[in-house]
C-alpha cells in the first residue's frame, strides 16, 4: 500500500472502530436503562419511604448545606452492607490530585442497585431541589460520576483542591451521603476531612456517617485531606442538574475526565 493510501486508511479504520465501540455502548446503556426502570419499579416503592425529609431546611445562601442523620439506622446499616459487597473497586491515581477507589455509576447498577435507586428516588430529588431552591434532575446514564462510590481505604487517599466540573447547560450540584467514616485504631472518625473554601476561609465540613452534604461544587472550591492508617471513609457521591443537556465540547471534556477516573472506555461513552 502506498503511503498516501495508508494516510487515508488509518483515519477510516479509527472512525469505524469508534463507531463500533459506540454502538456497543449503546447496547450497554439500553440494558442499564431497562435495569433502571425495573429497579425503580421494584425499589422505588421502598426507597421513597426510606426517610422523611426534615420540615425545616437550612438556607443555601453559602452554596453548601449539610443535614446530619438523614436515614433511619436500619436503612443506613443496609446501605453499609451493600457497600461492603460492592467494594471490588477501581482505584484511581492522578498524581498530586487524587488517590482513592471509585465504583462508577455503571458498575453500581450491578454492585449496588439500591444506591442507584436511592439516587433516582423522587424523595431525594425533591429534597435536593428544596434545599438548593431550583428543580433538579439526575445527570445522564453515560456520566460515570452521576452516582458513584468514593472509597478512601489506603493511607494518604485524598482529593486535592478542585471545583467539580459542570459539563451541562444547567446548574450542577454535588450531593454526598457519607456511608462509612471510621478510625479503627483510635476510634472516632477518619482524618480525611472535607474542606470547603467559603467566603475566603477554609472550613471543615463534618462528614460523620449518615450526613448529607449538598453543594454547588462548580462554584465552591473543596478538597479531602489525607486518610490515615487503619481508617476507612466511603461517600456516595451523586450529581444533579437543572438542565442535563450538554454542548458537544463539554461532552468531550467530560469524557476526558471520566477517562482519568474510570479508564479508557469513557472515551466512547
Ligand atoms: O469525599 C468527599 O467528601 C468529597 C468528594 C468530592 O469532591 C466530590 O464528590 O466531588
Ligand atoms: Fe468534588
Amino acid at each position: 500500500m502506498s503511503t498516501a493510501a495508508l494516510f487515508l486508511a488509518i483515519p477510516g479504520v479509527a472512525a469505524v472502530m469508534f463507531l463500533v465501540l459506540r454502538l456497543k455502548r449503546g447496547v450497554v446503556y439500553a440494558r442499564l436503562r431497562r435495569q433502571q426502570s425495573q429497579m425503580i419499579d421494584q425499589i422505588a416503592t421502598g426507597a421513597e419511604r426510606w426517610f422523611t425529609p426534615p420540615t425545616a431546611l437550612p438556607f443555601f445562601s453559602r452554596r453548601l448545606v449539610s443535614l446530619a442523620n438523614l436515614l433511619p439506622m436500619p436503612i443506613l446499616t443496609h446501605l453499609q452492607s451493600v457497600v461492603a459487597g460492592a467494594r471490588r473497586d477501581e482505584r484511581s491515581y492522578i498524581p498530586g490530585h487524587k488517590q482513592g477507589g471509585t465504583i462508577s455509576y455503571e458498575q453500581l447498577h450491578a454492585l449496588g442497585p439500591e444506591l442507584v435507586a436511592f439516587y433516582q428516588s423522587r424523595v431525594l430529588r425533591d429534597l435536593v431541589s428544596d434545599l438548593v431552591g431550583v428543580r433538579v434532575v439526575p445527570t445522564p446514564l453515560h456520566d460515570q460520576s452521576s452516582c458513584s462510590l468514593l472509597i478512601y481505604d489506603r493511607p494518604r487517599d485524598h482529593i486535592g483542591w478542585h471545583y467539580d466540573h459542570n459539563f451541562y447547560r444547567g446548574r450542577h450540584f454535588t450531593v454526598l451521603l457519607c456511608l462509612l467514616n471510621e478510625d479503627r485504631i483510635h476510634g472516632g472518625l477518619s482524618s480525611a476531612h472535607l474542606q470547603a473554601r467559603i467566603g475566603g476561609r477554609d472550613e471543615v465540613i463534618p462528614t460523620p456517617p449518615n450526613t448529607l452534604v449538598v453543594f454547588e461544587g462548580a462554584q465552591v472550591l473543596h478538597r479531602v485531606t489525607g486518610l490515615g492508617p487503619g481508617q476507612t471513609r466511603v461517600q456516595l457521591s451523586m450529581t444533579y442538574c437543572t438542565d442535563p443537556s450538554a454542548p458537544w465540547y463539554k461532552a468531550l471534556i467530560r469524557r476526558g475526565k471520566d477517562m482519568a477516573y474510570f479508564g479508557i472506555r469513557a472515551l466512547w461513552t
